[in-house]
């Protein structure tokens, strides 16, 4: 492992170790005069005593020019200094820690602290980037005001807060180091507006390069939006005169919440037509949304340790996820957090990655923003929701802002508020937090004599660390139906909280069971589905999210049964799919859901959990098959059908209009396989609109086109944006025999640049996640090249690399020759010179 100080970073933190800091900081005051190479930053930190013992500070990759308390320069004797902490002796109890130090932004590719990215300085904090900037309690118990200067021969200098004079800010909000930023550059802004519901105006300002000002229409919009559902749906309104996002081409992740000054992945903020698809207009407007309501469930109220992540990020997503719903339709929004839910979390879960909601114990906390902290941490707050109803519900966020405004807290704090509110106990609730793994709810139903009986057993399987564990609560909201689809009651909650336990209905016939409606648990349902209850289902239930999950049941029943058993696509379930594409009654963007498989990914850990090793050339040719069943089932309409949802006027990325290009998107997908692509190329040339582009450029790189792709080239060759969809889509969308071999082909491209997350992500992840059976190629060709390009990166950018390396985490899924090629790779990286985040990733996989 690299750059690691012996006892230090190897270290595994231990939530159960928590100590509040000896000394604390209540004002930090800073003053950077940038330079590329040698940025100066002065800190005066006011610091207090609360109870004896050191004080440590963190501090990493900097220079130290000076060091005084109250003025006077610190004796040697008074201090240590290590490559990762300064530790003052004997501190007084209130005194003003004063120190210089000196960065070097534009050598610092980890995209963590203070860095440059085309030309611009920008931070990124979170977890831990803030050490890298000064030395300070880099820790989100310790919170501040801040004082900020800025000294550069740049136009536009930002940090948080309000803008005081130019270059000059102050953030009124006491906030841990995690959200502090600084921005400086050539940019320009779009501006606007928000008058908050206490009638204060609050300035809007989206930052971005000179040329981009054009794409940041739709950011701002949903900008305001949020705004005003914040207020409308949890009473939250801003609290500063200004607030600020700023696009950066270069950056780890999506975006940060830093207090008033927002920093964006620049994917998740420039959007037109010509550039963007209706997912990336949806991703941003999630993301800005996300990001803003951090203000509250974050920002305002922060986590006391990086154990409680989920406190702030599972609420924040469950409230994007509210938002989103509102903005374009519930069944459609819930469809799509699930198939995001089972893709990313059940199989994290699944594997030698799985941790609890809250982790015990980490080495690099950037490892643990995950899956499971995000979607499973939302689905917590959503299954809380329900058990208390959504009056507690309100009543007890309402609580928690009250009480818990200013301060740093636990998921303790959080639970309390709601048991205070609703009288209930949630202990048993809280194993939701600290029991890894996804549930296995078995059902099985009978009818006799008039009574319909569900039984129902609930089992926890053991993950990493944990056996053995106590059975949770789980609400499971049913309904049921009659023979002839006709409900006959209506949602209801049963709560499954013992091993085992039964729901009795009295009932002149037995009915159809619609179980789990709206995936009102994070739990994998074990049970006999009979085709003609699927059917009804599918057809008549009143609960959308259980009328696509029938239809999901029946096509995964028939994949995986042509897997295993060579069996055919029979006409009723064509007959079914076919009756749902074309009803006219149902939302395009449904029916678009209702026509796509299960995913490769998804069939392998269906497979892999019922005891079957997963091939996945023989997932790949089934699943194109089972298309193919569909497409020449519905060749007669595929046309008309696509005929009739053009969306009529200029390109506009409602729902509405979405969901319509969504559903003749799929269409072409199977038309595609009828007719060689003659649809598609005329598709692609009528385009005039990145949605349609994409659609029809898959298409023809499915159809196995060789000049689509240097036409794309031509077009847009000057835009990063629209590149990186080009570099994905052809490893994607290669044959899964050439898939390496076209990821390989690009690395070497001129427009490749592995340094930039953006396009590493499009190439590696093109192959990982886009092209499964391409990854999985039986001559390990995608492990070494995963592997190779994971090596190279870490070497300056721990954190993606680390992220990245999960395509490696089913690796046990698979036979005895792909286990070993995959093992041979994590062994090597077990013992190259990694960092610590590479390290921790490969070590648990290798378990
Ligand atoms: N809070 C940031 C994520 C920071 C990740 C650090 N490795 C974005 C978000 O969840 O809103
Ligand atoms: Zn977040």
């Amino acid at each position: 492992m690299r750059d690691a100080t012996p006892g230090q970073s190897d270290q595994t933190i231990f939530l159960s170790d928590y100590a509040p800091v000896p000394v604390t900081v209540s004002h930090v005051d800073l003053h950077f005069r940038l330079d590329p190479q040698a940025t100066e930053v002065s800190a005066r930190l006011t610091c207090r005593r609360q109870r004896p013992g050191d004080m440590v500070l963190n501090g990493e990759h900097l220079e130290m020019v000076s060091l005084a308390i109250d003025g006077t320069p610190l004796s040697d004797d008074a201090y240590t200094l290590t490559d990762t902490t300064l530790t003052l002796h004997d501190a007084p109890d209130a005194f003003l820690l004063e120190t210089v130090a000196r960065i070097a932004p534009a050598a610092n590719k980890a995209l963590e602290g203070l860095y440059m990215s085309g030309g611009m300085y920008c931070t990124q904090c979170e977890a831990e980037g803030f050490r890298r900037i000064t030395w300070m309690l880099d820790r989100p118990d310790v919170m501040a005001t801040y004082d900020v200067e800025i000294e550069a021969d740049l136009p536009v200098l930002l940090s948080n807060g309000d803008e005081v004079s130019p270059g000059k800010w102050h953030d009124p909000w006491p906030k841990p180091t995690y959200l502090f930023a600084l921005v400086a550059g050539n940019l320009v802004a779009t501006s606007d507006s928000f008058v908050t519901m206490d009638g204060r105006e609050v300035a809007l300002n989206i930052w971005v390069r000179p040329g981009d000002e054009g794409r940041t229409g739709y950011a701002m919009d949903a900008l305001k939006r949020s705004m005003a559902w914040d207020e409308k749906v949890y009473g939250r309104a801003y609290d500063l005169s200004v607030f600020n996002i700023v696009a950066v081409d270069d950056f780890n992740m999506g975006a940060m919440e830093n207090k008033g000054l927002n920093i964006f992945n620049s994917k998740y903020v420039l959007a037109s037509p010509e550039t963007a698809t209706d997912t990336d207009f949806a991703l941003i407007e999630g993301i800005v949304a996300h990001e803003y309501f951090h203000n509250w469930t974050g920002n305002r109220i922060t986590c006391r340790d990086w154990f409680q992540l989920c406190l702030k990020e599972g609420l924040t997503v469950f409230r994007d996820q509210q938002f989103s719903a509102d903005m374009r339709g519930d069944a459609v929004q819930r469809i799509g957090d699930v198939l995001q839910l089972r893709a990313r979390q059940f199989r994290e879960d699944a594997g030698p990655l799985a941790h609890p909601v809250r982790p015990e114990s980490f080495v690099e906390i950037n490892n643990f923003y995950t899956a499971t902290v995000y979607e499973k941490g939302a689905e917590v707050i959503g299954m809380l929701r329900t058990l208390v109803g959504a009056d507690a519900y309100a009543k007890g966020c309402t609580l928690y802002f009250d009480r818990h405004d200013g301060q740093a807290c636990t998921i303790e704090d959080w639970l309390a508020c709601f048991e205070e509110v609703s009288g209930r106990d949630l202990s048993q609730f809280k194993l939701w937090y600290s029991q890894a793994g996804t549930p296995r709810v078995t059902l099985r139903d009978s009818f006799a004599d008039g009574t319909y009986r569900i039984d129902l057993a609930q089992t926890l399987p053991d993950t990493p660390g944990q056996t053995d564990k106590a059975p949770m609560v789980i609400p499971l909201s049913f309904g049921l139906l009659d023979q002839s689809g006709k409900e006959i009651r209506p949602t209801e909650v049963f709560e499954l909280s013992t091993a085992q336990d039964s729901v009795s209905v009295e009932l002149a016939e037995k009915p159809v069971l619609s179980m789990l409606r709206g995936f009102s648990a994070p739990v994998i349902l074990d049970r006999d589905q009979s085709d003609a209850d699927r059917l009804i289902l599918l057809a008549s239930d009143t609960d959308p999210f259980n009328r696509w999950e029938a239809g999901r049941g029946l096509a995964k029943d028939r994949l995986l049964r042509a897997i295993t058993e060579g069996a055919a696509f029979d006409d009723a379930w064509l007959d079914a799919l076919s009756a749902v594409v074309q009803d006219e009654g149902a939302d395009p963007a449904f029916r678009a859901l209702a026509l796509s498989l299960p995913s490769e990914d998804d069939l392998a850990q269906t497979l892999h959990a019922a005891g079957v090793v997963p091939d996945p050339d023989a997932i790949y040719i089934t699943r194109r098959a089972a298309m193919l069943a569909i497409a020449e089932h519905l060749a007669d309409v595929l046309t008309p059908l696509r005929d009739a949802l053009r969306t009529p006027g200029a390109y506009d990325p409602n729902a509405t209009d979405a969901g319509k290009r969504a559903l003749s998107a799929a269409l072409l997908r199977h038309l595609t396989l009828l007719d060689g692509g003659t649809a598609s190329r005329a598709a692609y040339d009528a385009a005039d609109n990145m949605t349609d582009r994409m659609a029809a450029f898959t298409c023809l790189l499915d159809a196995g086109d060789t000049t689509v792709a240097d036409h794309f080239e031509a077009d847009w060759k000057h835009d990063r944006l629209v590149m990186d969809k080009w570099f994905m889509a052809q490893v994607a969308h290669a044959a899964p025999g050439r898939a390496a071999v076209v990821a390989h082909a690009l690395t070497n491209h001129a427009d490749f640049d592995p340094s930039n997350p953006n396009r590493f992500r499009a190439v590696v992840g093109g192959l990982t996640a886009g092209n499964p059976a391409g990854f999985h190629a039986p001559d390990g060709s995608g492990y070494a090249f995963l592997a190779d390009w994971l090596l190279k990166l870490d070497a300056s950018n721990p954190q993606t690399a680390a992220r990245m390396s999960t395509a490696f985490d089913t690796w046990r899924r698979y036979d005895a020759d792909r286990q070993a090629l995959i093992r041979a790779q994590l062994e090597a990286m077990a013992e190259a010179d990694t960092s610590r985040d590479l390290a921790e990733m490969v070590n648990r996989m290798l378990g």
